[in-house]
């Protein structure tokens, strides 16, 4: 049986005809064109990046290497006793687009265990850090602490860098990154939150049951963690995390400077920071507005109006691409219908009153281009459903997730050779004197 890597060399050359011709055949053929109000407003909807691992449609949402969420699902061999696919099986697709075998999901599981031991110089960079310090700067931090010991840095500096063979170092960081993210999360979890108890890896359980087990969660968190990082994975390649992610790595940075750099983008309260801000403004809400009496759609009218008059966004709705819900939000919910207890939480109750009622306030407040919610209205509440209620870390939960799909990002990048990405910019008074010209 050949090895992710093999399958991925033997696609990587294939697919590198089909660039090469579109540059040397068709590269002056205009695709988009720039509007002055897209130059301002952060280049949105300029078609001016390529990746094939996802695609986002406004309407339809994502697809994952062609296949929609439930495709995904349904596609993917499933853990052993779950209605969830692993994570390594999932990775497999990203970077191959081919939906593997069990056998070659196995052999995954057991490479990613030879990649999980983090070096003890990481664990050192996170707890030189002060204890309050947001998880996500010491997730960054353990990231960036990898870095030196980066195959592809090494690669670059052997005096035998070859921009064919490269893709195949930044493969070997990528699927460390991948291996060990999990465990670096996990690790700044019990640090914070578990008076430091650490729980050893588990060498026989898949990626998302061993970071259920390693935070010391229950048997049915195996399938939350399994869903919420396939869910996170990737949203194509303009997202701030992803797109920063390849453009640090376009200049040869390796994977570990390039993620730590997204996972900063990530940490922004518009991008992943919202999941977290979902669950602070839905706790503040029933403390302000339901300490005696039961939330209305009346109550949330008024406390979405609150916010809004308060020049303040409604977390978790509104997307820059999306102009429909989100099926990562839908998909959470349906697992949320679907499991008794979560059903009938009381929270949960809260975040379907706040997804009948936000969009109508949304549209009348005629702001926001899509009133509907986005992934992070919903993923808090099932963390906290679980126990797990420090909501400063779900962000973290994001980016465990998020790497996935960068890390396959940035293998294709180099397997295609892309170049360093370099826009141009151009001045204010430029601006002016083509709009004078009409
Ligand atoms: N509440 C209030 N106002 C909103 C809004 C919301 N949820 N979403 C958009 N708007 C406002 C924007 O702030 C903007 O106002 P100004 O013209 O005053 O600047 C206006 O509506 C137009 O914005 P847009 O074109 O609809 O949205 P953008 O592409 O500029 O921004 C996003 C997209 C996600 C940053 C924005 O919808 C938002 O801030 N949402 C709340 C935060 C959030 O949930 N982020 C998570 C997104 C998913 C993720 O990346 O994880």
């Amino acid at each position: 049986m050949a090895t992710l890597k093999e399958v991925l060399a033997q696609k990587i050359a294939d697919h590198r005809p089909r660039t090469t011709k579109l540059v040397k055949e068709f590269g002056k053929v205009v695709i988009d064109q720039v509007t002055i109000d897209q130059c301002i407003g952060g280049a949105r909807d300029v078609r001016c990046l390529v990746t094939d691992i996802s695609y986002l449609d406004p309407q339809e949402g994502i697809r994952f290497r062609g296949k929609t969420i439930p495709e995904t699902f349904e596609a993917l061999p499933k853990a052993k006793g779950s209605k969830y696919p692993t994570v390594e099986s999932f990775w497999y697709f990203l970077l191959t687009g081919d939906v593997p075998t069990q056998a070659q999901v196995d052999a995954v599981v057991a490479e990613w265990k030879t990649r999980q031991i983090v070096p003890s110089y990481v664990w050192d960079a996170i707890r030189a850090l002060p204890r309050d310090s947001h998880p996500m700067v010491m997730l960054s931090v353990g990231i960036l602490a990898l870095q030196k010991d980066s195959k592809f840095a090494a690669f670059y500096n052997s005096g035998k860098f070859n921009k064919m063979t490269a893709w195949e170092s930044v493969y070997e960081d990528a699927s460390d990154l991948c291996a060990r993210i999990p465990i670096i999360a996990a690790f700044i979890y019990n640090l914070k939150y578990r008076s430091d108890f650490q729980t050893a890896i588990d060498p026989n359980l898949d990626m998302g049951a061993n970071f259920a087990h390693m935070i010391g969660q229950c048997e049915e968190y195996k399938d939350v963690a399994r869903m919420y990082f396939i869910l996170h994975s990737d949203h194509e390649s303009g997202n701030v995390s992803a797109h920063t992610t390849h453009l640090v790595h376009s200049a040869l940075s390796d994977p570990y400077y390039a993620y730590s750099a997204g996972l900063n983008g990530l940490a922004g309260p518009l991008h992943g920071l919202a999941n977290q801000e979902v669950l602070d403004w839905t706790l503040k809400f029933q403390e302000k507005y339901c300490k005696d009496v039961e939330p209305t759609k009346e109550l949330v009218t008024k406390a979405l109006w609150d916010t809004l008059n308060a020049g303040q966004v409604v977390p978790g709705y509104g997307h820059a691409v999306l102009r429909k819900t989100d099926p990562r939000y839908m998909s959470q919910r349906e697992f949320c219908l679907n499991t008794p207890g979560l059903k009938d939480d009381k929270l949960f109750k809260l975040v379907a009153m706040i997804f009948e009622t936000a969009p109508g306030v949304l549209t009348e407040h005629g702001k926001a281009k899509n009133p509907w919610p986005n992934v992070d209205a919903q993923s808090g509440v099932i963390q906290w459903y679980y126990g797990l209620r420090e909501w400063d870390f779900y962000t973290v939960l994001f980016g465990v997730g998020r790497a996935l799909g960068c890390m396959a990002n940035i293998t294709w990048d180099r397997g295609l050779g892309y170049a360093i990405e370099r826009p141009k910019s151009v001045t204010t008074a430029m601006l002016e004197k083509w709009a004078a010209e009409g």
